[in-house]
């Protein structure tokens, strides 16, 4: 095909991809397929520059920003609206109407009123060529280069004429599935203006604003402030990415060209010409069809993928409008009817903190009750330390509170003139309100966690459910219904509980869940109650209350004896759950480990940790620093787990495992001979992060002064003898000063002591052929899955790494293997296939 006959095919696929999408809302094409033409199309551009034209999909992005936005007088005025917050207010405004026009019947077009920024649009001959705020009404701002990067706005109009009706009756078209591509009655206009709404989606707005809470940016408060911002930039190229989307809902001038004679066909028109108009719209009735139309809506509001702050009402048909006129900036002839505000203002009583399942401490604010879109609000989420910091959100402080769709009341904003006087800045409690383990963060990451992770009830069901996971201790048949009832019912606490379930209290468990009904629960039960006392318990059963949620907790908390009745009852799950329980006792070190559900211990992790230490009872009271001297255990893993084994509770539920439990770890082993060249007092030194204390004067320092005693015990002065610079002396001294560092640098060095005593000699180490080697394995496997190929070449002595890298040595490549491979190959890395892979592992296997 020719160059520009290609350009013209991909310019139509490009446009009528985008109006499926913003107009139609059925998108035709994947998002991905949307992103490939319009990069062949950009490359066919680059290649012939003289088959631009600016109407063309790739020129939506401008470059150069200008100084400043110019003015834009309006060629008609953008008008405002006046607003009804009561049903009466309603009825007056039909009543003005109908007293003014002598009409039979009034139809209104009646549509949501989107909580965003107005505009206006101008075509000349059908393209777009100015875009403009609203600005007093009579002026605005020229935001056409950031206007064009909004995809929703069309940048030359559809013409699509031919076969049409006249398209004056009706509502506006939903957009459902089966709507065809509507045709256009009325050719286009020479110059165009369309007024209308740009907005941001909720979900987009939610999905920014998450991102920049975790990575520090800048939060905004509303949708609408989105929409705004986004468009006030002066670049166009950060409004292009913002999710920015739009709405027609009217005309300004008009020439050379005609319109239909209401306001619902020419909505109809513009969404033919290529406008999104909203699919809410209808043509309603009287007041009483306005006022349902506002109930109708109102009930979907929170619903709705975007904000809208009310509903318009307009007389329909332009005669009318005409008529009607005029009152100072607002026609008499529409009306903005009104809901409750999504943001309203109060006070914040406390700042408390909430732990959710997987530890993460979110600050709520406790508020003095408020009405916000209709309900009462008493707590809103400040969602992390940052966010509160950001806001400076203080206890007693007047807040604005955000309620909007199904998302929870936030705070999003301090009136600072009313903060009172005295009021403090708010500080993250140390200490988890639920079980009293310490609250930490790792640096740059926004949200705080409780590092009770075994011990804390407010993570006590994710905790259990991982823990018996099938890759931790896999503890087969204990399914998360199972995990729920038993922690509702406090059957189960912590994770050593799951080692006293027996046999019959499980059964009990089934019946429980399995029943509907207290009532059908007790005839459930009934044949295998011991006879002497039966009658009153199922007495007890029947009088649960089955109307409430909880009943089955309280079922199970009564502890039933029964006799159990083999053939009157399924025994097989309870049995196969008590052994895959009892089977799970014999653990492996790693397994366990992972199971424990430290944050950032995976699986390699945890068993890393397992091959290099061996044993349970080191690792859980290593000082942190130390954890880093095994290869790819960096600072965050390791300060994460000696938080974790810093808690007592922690400690206590591994204490519970291994005695009331009696889990046994089957594979512990002495410490590998490769930690012997890791672990010296200077290496301690050197990863505990102490302020300038590099590994060489680490070095230095105990060259002079060789044990932790006697650095804890040094003056600054010894420090800068033994060749330390004064600052470094300085901030060394300060570091030991401080509670916990003197007892973390004595356990680590009897620890090293310790290690160096128990691990093998290197040369006495068992070396295997891929001792040292990384090896990735990518693609799929016919003759094994990866998981075995790559637990059988770690047994060869290799590291089995998720990505390549330099480091790399060896990638084995199996069926359809991509972006890996390809990488592999780009760095000239060692590449097997799986043929070479079954001959080194036939060549080195059983040896
Ligand atoms: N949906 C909608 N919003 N809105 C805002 N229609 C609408 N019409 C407006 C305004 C300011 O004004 C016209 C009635 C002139």
């Amino acid at each position: 095909m020719e160059p520009a006959a290609r350009i013209a095919d991909l310019r139509r696929q490009l446009d009528d991809a985008n109006y499926r999408y913003h107009v139609l809302d059925e998108p035709n094409i994947p998002d991905a397929e949307y992103d490939r033409l319009l990069r062949e199309l950009d490359e066919l551009e680059a290649e012939h520059p003289d088959l631009i034209t600016p109407d063309s999909p790739t020129q939506r992005v401008g470059s150069a920003p200008p100084a400043k936005f110019a003015e834009v007088r309006h060629a008609l005025p953008m008008l405002s609206l006046g607003n009804a917050f009561s049903d009466e207010e309603v009825r007056d405004f039909v009543r003005r109407i109908a007293d003014k026009l002598d009409r039979p019947r009034l139809l209104f077009s009646a549509e949501p009123k989107l909580d965003g920024l107005a505009i206006s649009l101008r075509y000349e001959h059908g393209v777009f060529v100015q875009g403009a705020t609203r600005g007093d009404g009579a002026t605005g701002e020229d935001v056409t280069a950031n206007l064009r990067t909004v995809r929703a706005v069309p940048l030359r109009l559809r013409d699509g004429t031919a076969g049409m009706g006249n398209g004056e009756s009706g509502m506006v078209e939903s957009g459902d599935a089966a709507s065809p591509i509507p045709h256009s009655p009325f050719s286009i206009p020479e110059i165009l203006e369309v007024r209308g709404e740009i907005y941001m989606p909720r979900a987009d707005f939610e999905r920014y604003n998450e991102h920049a809470r975790l990575h520090g940016g800048k939060v905004l408060a509303n949708p609408r402030n989105g929409a705004a911002g986004s468009l006030r930039q002066l670049d166009p190229r950060i409004t292009a990415q913002r999710p920015l989307a739009f709405f027609a809902y009217g005309v300004g001038l008009v020439e050379g060209g005609e319109l239909p004679g209401s306001h619902s066909a020419t909505l109809r028109q513009l969404r033919a010409w290529g406008f999104p108009v909203s699919a809410l719209g209808e043509v309603v009735e009287g007041v009483d069809g306005l006022l349902d139309y506002y109930r109708r809506i109102g009930e979907r509001r929170d619903g709705l993928p975007f904000d809208i702050d009310g509903v318009v009402y307009k007389l329909d048909d332009y005669e009318g409008q005409r008529e009607m006129g005029f009152v100072s900036r607002a026609p008499r002839w529409a009306l903005a009817h009104k809901y409750p505000a999504q943001e309203q203002a109060t006070t914040v009583e406390a700042i408390e903190i909430q732990i959710g399942r997987t530890g993460a401490a979110t600050p709520v604010a406790r508020l003095a009750p408020v009405h916000v879109a209709g309900v009462v609000v008493t707590n809103a989420t400040l969602h992390n330390a940052d966010q509160i910091e950001r806001l400076d959100v203080r206890v007693g402080d007047s807040v604005i509170v955000r309620r909007a769709g199904d998302v929870i009341p936030e705070v999003v904003g301090v009136i600072a003139e009313r903060r009172p006087e005295g009021a403090e800045p708010w500080r993250m409690p140390a200490c988890c309100p639920v079980c009293g383990s310490e609250i930490v963060r790792e640096e740059g990451e926004a949200v705080w966690r409780c590092s009770g992770e075994l011990s804390c009830p407010a993570q006590r069901k994710e905790t259990i459910r991982h823990f018996a996971s099938r890759r931790a201790m896999d503890i087969e048949g204990l399914g998360d219904k199972y995990v729920e009832t038993l922690v509702d019912a406090g059957i189960v606490r912590g994770v050593a509980d799951l080692y006293r379930l027996g046999r019959d209290q499980l059964l009990h468990l089934k019946l429980v869940l399995d029943a509907e009904s207290p009532e059908a629960l007790a005839a459930a039960v009934k044949p295998h109650l011991r006879p002497e006392g039966s009658g009153e318990v199922l007495n007890a059963i029947v009088r649960l209350d089955g109307g409430s949620d909880d009943w089955r907790a309280q079922a199970l908390a009564q502890r039933i004896d029964f006799e159990w009745n083999p053939k009157k009852i399924a025994t097989r799950w309870a049995e196969n759950l008590v052994d895959a329980i009892d089977r799970s006792r014999d653990a492996a070190l790693e397994r366990l480990l992972f199971a424990l559900g430290i944050q950032h211990v995976g699986e390699s992790t945890a068993k890393a940790l397992a091959q290099w230490f061996g044993d349970l009872e080191l690792i859980r009271h290593l000082p942190w620093p130390l954890f880093k001297r095994v290869p790819d255990i960096g600072g965050e893993v390791a300060r994460s787990l000696g938080h974790f084994f810093e808690q007592p509770g922690n400690q206590q539920a591994i204490d519970d495992l291994l005695t009331i439990g009696k889990v046994r770890i089957r594979d512990a082993h002495p410490p590998s001979a490769r930690l012997r060249p890791e672990l010296d007092l200077a290496a301690l030194l050197a990863e505990a992060e102490i302020p300038t204390v590099t590994p060489l004067r680490a070095q230095a320092l105990v060259a002079a002064l060789p044990t932790a005693q006697a650095i804890i015990d040094a003056e600054p002065a010894r420090f800068v003898a033994a060749g330390l610079p004064e600052t470094c002396a300085a901030a060394l001294r300060e570091w030991l000063d401080q509670p916990g560092h003197p007892k973390l640098l004595l356990d680590g060095e009897r620890d090293i002591a310790r290690i160096l005593a128990d691990a093998p000699m290197l040369e006495e180490a068992v070396t295997g052929p891929l001792d040292g080697r990384t090896v990735v394995l990518t693609g799929g496997l016919a003759s094994m899955s990866r998981d075995e190929a790559g637990a059988r070449l770690e047994a060869l002595g290799a590291k089995i790494s998720g990505s390549v890298s330099k480091k790399t040595h060896i990638v084995v490549a199996g069926e359809a293997a991509g972006s890996k491979l390809a990488k592999a190959q780009e760095l000239g890395i060692e590449i097997w296939d799986e043929q070479k892979l079954l001959d080194f592992l036939a060549g080195h296997d059983a040896s």
